[in-house]
């Protein structure tokens, strides 16, 4: 079994309400490293890397503190390679979702090394898909997917050597409910697949999770990134940017479950937690229960089949 990397990156460099620095902590305080240890993988926790401060600037051409997020994320991608490399899963500890350019700039590189097909799985209700032109904010926590896509700064841009990092169709976006007027036209523009809170009332978890899985085969790497304002705000209340209306906690569990189903989970982000408002650390404490189902807790459960085609026409 391999083993399971843990790399703390407390900053929220990357967003406007700050908090997001607590994060890795208190999903320690909430127990993640024995959770994964319980299925039985080998835990290497690697701390939290140590990068700059959060200068609370404002936008500066369109960006917020672009220099504090480049080198975040070039730390975070340092590290996450070298973690992959060595042949094990990494889980990114947040920290704002800014890093997750760092984190899947060092899944590209990883995956062309190895020529592995990628599949890129973003849980948010948000698209994270602005630009310096369009960005209401000017936060980075905003744009990790278009500076993926190449649409960003040279220093995000470029991380994993090339540019861009991985191409629009690699993306899967689950649970999208608040996207920017230019964002909504540049996903069109791009053809990003999004699977937002319409399509998910329209169609249901399970469907739509079987699209966002359609075409994986057994060479395919698969990384999550979850955005814990994924959920609905009753149930993940400690988040900086809540947007109600997400998932429950089911169906947000079946999405994990069905995830894990597909063998192919190779590396993981678990970012946006807040402490800061958080009630309790509940927040922390499903974003652990979200890991469970992602490393297969459901897996061994089952007595019977999963459900047929005719059991759900019927
Ligand atoms: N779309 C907004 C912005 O760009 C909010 C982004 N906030 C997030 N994204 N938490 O996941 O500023
Ligand atoms: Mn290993
Ligand atoms: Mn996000
Ligand atoms: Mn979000």
């Amino acid at each position: 079994m391999s083993a399971v990397s843990l790399i703390g990156a407390p900053t929220d460099v990357g967003a406007s309400v700050i908090g997001a620095r607590l994060g890795p902590g208190a999903l320690r305080v909430a127990g993640v490293a024995d959770a994964i240890a319980a299925f039985g993988h080998e835990v290497r926790d690697l701390g939290d890397l140590e990068g700059p401060d959060n200068p609370l600037r404002p936008p500066v051409a369109g960006y917020r503190h672009l220099a504090e997020v480049s080198e975040w994320n070039r730390l975070v991608h340092d590290v996450y390679f070298s973690e992959l490399e060595g042949g094990h899963l990494p889980i990114l500890l947040g920290g704002d979702h800014c890093l997750a350019i760092g984190s899947i700039s060092a899944v590209a590189r990883h995956c062309r090394g190895t020529e592995r097909p990628l599949r890129v799985l973003w849980f948010d209700a948000h698209a994270d898909f602005n630009t310096a032109a369009i960005t209401p904010s000017g936060n980075l926590h905003g744009m990790p997917v278009a500076c993926l896509t190449g649409h960003g700064p040279d220093e995000l841009t470029g991380l994993s050597g090339t540019t861009p990092a991985i191409s629009a169709d690699v993306v899967r976006q689950v649970g999208l409910r608040s996207v920017d007027a230019g964002e909504k036209r540049l996903l069109h523009d791009i053809g990003v697949e999004c699977f937002d809170m319409r399509y998910l009332d329209e169609m249901g978890f399970r469907k739509t999770m079987r699209r966002a899985l359609r075409g994986l085969t057994p060479e395919h790497h698969v990384h999550v990134s979850l955005d814990l304002d994924f959920l609905d705000p009753h149930v993940a209340p400690g988040v900086g940017t809540p947007v109600i209306g997400g998932p429950t906690y089911r169906e947000a569990q079946l999405a994990m479950e069905m995830v894990a189903d597909t063998g192919l989970l190779r590396s993981i982000d678990i970012v946006e937690l807040n402490p800061a408002v958080d009630v309790r650390n509940a927040t922390a404490e499903v974003a652990v229960e979200l890991l469970d189902s992602l490393l297969g807790k459901s897996t061994l459960l089952r007595v019977h089949d999963r459900p047929t085609a005719e059991d759900l026409s019927g």
